[in-house]
């Protein structure tokens, strides 16, 4: 049986090109600064973000939870959306890793109203934990792959900035955020300190993400990763990837937007299924299974066994995640396996 995998982009595998660049490599040993393809990815993805210098993370959690050990010092607080990854996601790391408390705002698609995260900043006082961080997140996961505007995010930057409080961007699908909305990603990361942002998502690399920043910063980060047991040693296999992943993948992401947006058009005329296909403005889509009278898991079950893999997000809805390893004509067999799928629950 053909399966058809949605459950996310970090599904995809390394293109042909990747593998021949990974096996002509040079490397050296990392740890001490000698590895040539390393360096260059590190070189070209500072460049592509506008930002001093980057650091080569083995994951997105891993370049995240950098950043806040790098930002924060133990006991602070760091004010972050209520569903965001570094949050929901990444198990318990900024408690047990930055030694952080964390500060949730229900933002509305990932955008936090700047007068609450002006509220969540806190005053000197002898009882408060000082707030040491914002982060942001854009694509937002949870949210469905949302996407925040420059002047969304300069607007929640600037109020922590005044504050002198640095602000972070899990950009883990940064370069989706910047197709959808036809602009230089730059003008998304030139209001933040930091950004941390996947090379092995929809830009198909096997393994790795970046963080970015200014020198010191990730002078200072670089320390934090090797205590995480992440200075890695001839990781330009890895890197040569991730560089084909930026100069070469990033300007196919619109197909996966165009494939997401057929599957959401589709899914939205079956009925027993819930979704806003104007709400999903890149490649993830939540869709709701409330009506079908069964659970998001159980769903999830029975495409499966019609080859369509799914992940639910909450006890009545499922995720559906398009990437570069699923074709038009894919997407067109799942629409029409979910729609059997669907007709064999009950009356619909
Ligand atoms: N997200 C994964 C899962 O962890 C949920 C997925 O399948 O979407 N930030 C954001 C916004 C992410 O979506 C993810 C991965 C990460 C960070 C972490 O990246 P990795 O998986 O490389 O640690």
């Amino acid at each position: 049986m053909e399966v058809i995998d949605l459950r996310s982009d970090t599904v995809t595998k390394p293109t042909d090109e990747m593998r021949k660049a990974m096996a002509a490599a040079e490397v050296g040993d990392d740890v001490y600064g000698e590895d040539p393809t390393v360096r260059k990815l590190e070189t070209i993805a500072a460049e592509m973000v506008g930002k001093e210098a980057a650091l080569f993370v083995t994951s997105g959690t891993m370049g995240n939870q950098v950043a806040a050990m790098t930002h924060l010092a133990r006991g602070e607080e760091v004010i972050l959306e209520a569903e965001s990854h570094m949050f929901y996601y990444e198990v318990g790391g900024l408690a047990l890793l930055a030694g952080a408390q964390t500060r949730t705002i229900q933002g509305e698609k990932g955008f936090m109203p700047p007068e609450l995260i002006a509220q969540a900043i806190r005053e000197e006082n002898i009882h408060f934990p000082r707030t040491g961080l914002l982060c942001l997140e854009n694509t937002h996961n949870r949210a469905g792959g949302t996407v925040l505007t420059p002047e969304q995010i300069s607007a929640m930057a600037q109020v922590a900035h005044d504050r002198g409080i640095p602000v972070h961007l899990d950009g883990a699908r940064i370069f989706n955020a910047a197709t959808a909305l036809g602009i230089d990603v730059r003008e998304l990361t030139a209001p933040v300190d930091s950004v941390m942002f996947c090379l092995s998502k929809g830009l198909g690399a096997p393994v790795g993400s970046m963080l970015a920043g200014r020198k010191e910063f990730i002078e200072k980060a670089r320390k934090n990763r090797k205590v995480l047991g992440g200075g890695l040693r001839q990781a330009g296999i890895l890197a040569a990837a991730g560089i084909i992943a930026l100069e070469k993948m990033v300007g196919r992401l619109a197909e996966d937007h165009y494939r997401a947006r057929l599957l959401a058009e589709n899914l939205a005329n079956i009925p027993g299924l819930t979704i806003d296909p104007a709400a999903f403005p890149t490649n993830i889509l939540i869709c709701s299974v409330a009506k079908l009278g069964i659970s998001a898991q159980h769903f999830s079950t029975l495409l499966a066994r019609h080859g369509i893999l799914a992940n639910p997000t909450s006890p009545t809805e499922i995720r559906f995640v398009t990437h570069k390893d699923v074709t038009e004509d894919q997407i067109k067999r799942a629409i029409n396996n979910i729609n059997q799928v669907v007709k064999g629950v009950n009356h619909f």
